[in-house]
């Protein structure tokens, strides 16, 4: 078994949950914050027989767009006190994806 971690753009997250949900995947939905741009985004957890991972692969990519999000807001690996003077453009998406293996599955 495959635990999928899917972190994806919280505009996508609706469409792919009902997605998934009417193929009879198990999802389990969680807000997320981004690390970069500090936005919130949706992060779901996904268990699966490792003979389904590629397609719920094919679901997300089938659901998520790639998008261009702008920042004013530095970071601290960046030199400055706050703020960048000009938007900074970043694309983000469609979707990042782990697959971790499961070592255990018990529903009690
Ligand atoms: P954020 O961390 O808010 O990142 C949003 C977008 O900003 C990223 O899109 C990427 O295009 C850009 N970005 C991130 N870090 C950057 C940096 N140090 N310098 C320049 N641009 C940077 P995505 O790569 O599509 O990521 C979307 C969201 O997925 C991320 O939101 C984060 O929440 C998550 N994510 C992506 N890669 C991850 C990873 N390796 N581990 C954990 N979470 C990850």
């Amino acid at each position: 078994m495959k635990l999928i971690i899917a972190l994806v753009q919280d505009q996508d997250a609706n469409l792919l949950i009902e997605d998934l949900s009417q193929k009879e995947y198990r999802i389990t939905k969680l807000s997320s914050t981004g690390g970069f741009l500090k936005s919130g985004n949706t992060t779901l957890l996904i268990g699966v027989e490792d003979d389904k991972v590629a397609e719920v692969v094919r679901i997300i990519e089938h659901n998520c767009k790639k998008r261009k999000m702008t920042t004013h807001l530095l970071n601290a690996d960046m030199e400055g006190d706050g703020f960048i003077p000009y938007p900074l453009e970043v694309e983000v998406g469609g979707a990042t994806i782990f697959t971790l293996d499961v070592d255990d599955y018990i529903c009690i």
